[in-house]
């Protein structure tokens, strides 16, 4: 079953709350792919909150295999979820950290703003522009048919990018899109998304911050 972002929402909805500088976006990519996009969702706490994550996470870099070669990933990784979600790429298995209690009242403020539920999260620390996370998409078996992901975007801003899978659709400008994501921002991708698009942040020669980037995922546990 297709279960898109929020049930009812206008697809050209745009709303701004008066009381804070969030701004709220849906985007109809066609075929069932869809993303809200929350502009501020995090106040000026966001940077403290991400001063206190890089301090206290146990991060890791993990070594993948590409082309035959053992190569670390281009950035530092946590993943924390309940006991049994865990997640397999690139031919390894993570095994999730418990929740700790920050990750845990993150976790339900965001399940509460996004109205689906997630089991674990994958925290990516950004140390600067030389770190990235290349095209993909989130379509590893065990988060299922249709996932929804939410991501929260804290520190410098980075490029977010998301394209068509199909080579030739992708010349079109109405198949790329990118979002400036950090400070706070929250964007959940849900539908169809994760079949027919794939996302990046690229590697910048600008001289940016750190950031991190924690992705809400719900693993069905085998
Ligand atoms: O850092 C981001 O905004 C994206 C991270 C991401 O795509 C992932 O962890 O799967
Ligand atoms: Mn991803």
């Amino acid at each position: 079953m297709t279960m898109p972002c929020k049930a009812g929402t206008d697809p050209f909805m745009q709303q701004n709350d008066l009381f804070s500088n969030t701004t709220k976006q849906f985007f109809d990519l066609g075929g069932g792919a869809e993303i809200l996009y929350w502009k501020n969702w995090m106040g000026a706490e966001q940077a403290e909150l991400m001063r206190q994550l890089i301090k206290e996470l146990p991060w890791q870099q993990p070594e993948i295999r590409v082309a035959g070669q053992n190569i670390a990933i281009p950035r530092k990784q946590c993943w924390y979820g309940d006991a049994g979600a865990q997640m397999h790429y690139s031919g390894k298995t993570f095994l999730p950290l418990p929740w700790s209690p920050l990750l845990s009242e993150l976790r339900a403020r965001v399940v509460r703003e996004c109205e689906h539920d997630f089991n674990s999260v994958l925290v990516n620390f950004y140390r600067n522009g030389q770190d990235s996370v290349g095209w993909h998409a989130d379509d590893e078996p065990e988060l299922g048919d249709k996932p929804s992901i939410a991501s929260l975007s804290l520190g410098a801003k980075r490029r977010f990018q998301i394209k068509h899978k199909n080579k030739m659709l992708d010349k079109t400008d109405r198949t790329r899109l990118n979002f400036e994501l950090g400070e706070g921002d929250l964007l959940l991708m849900c539908g169809s998304i994760q079949e027919s698009w794939q996302h990046s942040i690229p590697k910048t020669q600008k001289l940016v911050g750190p950031r991190v980037n924690l992705t809400f995922r719900l693993v069905h546990k085998y």
